[in-house]
């Protein structure tokens, strides 16, 4: 649908968070270093709900304050913004009618960030979204993936399959079904419904099997024709059925892709919070790949990943504000 892309076919750059319970450790459990993605936290040190839930009461981000987050991006010349509603932990950062793993009934700070973000960038004229872990949740019984806790789909390879785990193992499919419907299209439309976001992106479809990602599909377009909605919700080989693509993670190089694209770049090598990644690209990389993507015809969404407390890490300040003194000189809008 070219009417509801218009805006993000001219947006060109934006600001991708990846916030969370996660973001509290930081890449860091019982003292030792965890390594690669620091959002995987819950998965690679097979964290039980009830300890996840520890961390989580500890979550207090008091430095947060959304409109200098949203500045911060606006300034580096950015022109959305998509911030993790929820990721595959399953814990989400608003209020939530079908579920109590979430911030507003989990933490003791009193704050809706979803709704101070979303507010911060109508007033500074930035379009604004979610991302949302539709298939995996590590948190709920039925979902894929959690193969530590529950004996449940999608997780284990060698017990589940894995990726295509409902193919092997057809007898599973209702728990994922139930899944979708008790809690990711519910949450998936309060998200809609609460905070009308300009974009949802999703992750990981192949956790899911192609009719479940349908159903997803039919479901926002049903509560807003008007969202869009990224490559990554529903694919099948050649079958791409949301408003645009999206390259692999961290690309150094693009593919030299058709049509509306996007590709997702992360300051360092994590996309959550990791106190022990220092591996920052430099400012002149990341103005060269926005300039390269851009000559290409694509998007790039920026990742950072904010502290536990609510702060930019200096390394991401440093290069959003080296990226806003290029664009001072360099852009015409
Ligand atoms: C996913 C997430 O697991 C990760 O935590 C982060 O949110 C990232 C943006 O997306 O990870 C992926 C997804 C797709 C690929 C690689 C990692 N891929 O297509 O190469």
């Amino acid at each position: 649908n070219a009417n509801r892309l218009a805006w993000w076919t001219d947006a060109r750059f934006g600001m991708f968070i990846h916030w969370g319970v996660y973001s509290l450790p930081g890449g860091e459990w019982k003292g030792k270093k965890v390594d690669g993605y620091a959002e995987h936290l819950m998965r690679k040190e097979k964290i039980f709900r009830a300890e996840y839930l520890d961390v989580a009461h500890q979550f207090n981000p008091i430095k947060f304050n959304a409109d200098e987050w949203v500045k911060a991006a606006k300034t580096a010349g950015m022109k959305y913004f998509i911030i993790t509603a929820k990721h595959h932990d399953g814990f989400a950062l608003f209020d939530s009618k079908v579920s109590d793993f979430t911030l507003a009934k989990q933490s003791p700070w009193k704050h809706d960030p979803l709704a101070e973000l979303q507010e911060a960038c109508k007033k500074q004229g930035i379009k604004f979204g979610f991302y949302y872990s539709h298939a995996f949740d590590w948190e709920h019984p039925d979902a894929p993936g959690n193969d530590w806790e529950y004996n449940n789909p999608g997780g284990d390879k060698l017990l589940f399959g894995g990726a295509n785990w409902f193919d092997r193992h057809p007898e599973l499919l209702p728990n994922a079904v139930k899944y979708v419907n008790e809690k990711a299209i519910p949450q998936i439309l309060e998200l809609i419904q609460n905070y009308h976001p300009d974009i949802l992106w999703f992750d990981t479809p192949g956790k899911l099997p192609l009719s479940e990602n349908i159903r997803i599909l039919e479901a926002i377009r049903k509560s807003d024709p008007n969202v869009v909605v990224n490559g990554r919700l529903a694919r099948a080989s050649n079958l791409n059925l949301g408003d645009y693509q999206n390259t692999a993670d961290r690309p150094a190089e693009f593919f030299p892709v058709k049509g509306d694209w996007e590709a997702i770049p992360t300051t360092n090598e994590s996309y959550g919070y990791s106190k022990f990644d220092k591996r920052h690209k430099t400012s002149a990389f990341l103005i060269q790949l926005l300039a390269k993507s851009a000559s290409r015809g694509g998007n790039l969404l920026m990742n950072i990943g904010p502290k536990g407390d609510g702060a930019f890490d200096v390394a991401d300040q440093k290069i959003l504000t080296e990226i806003g003194k290029w664009m001072a000189v360099n852009s015409e809008s």
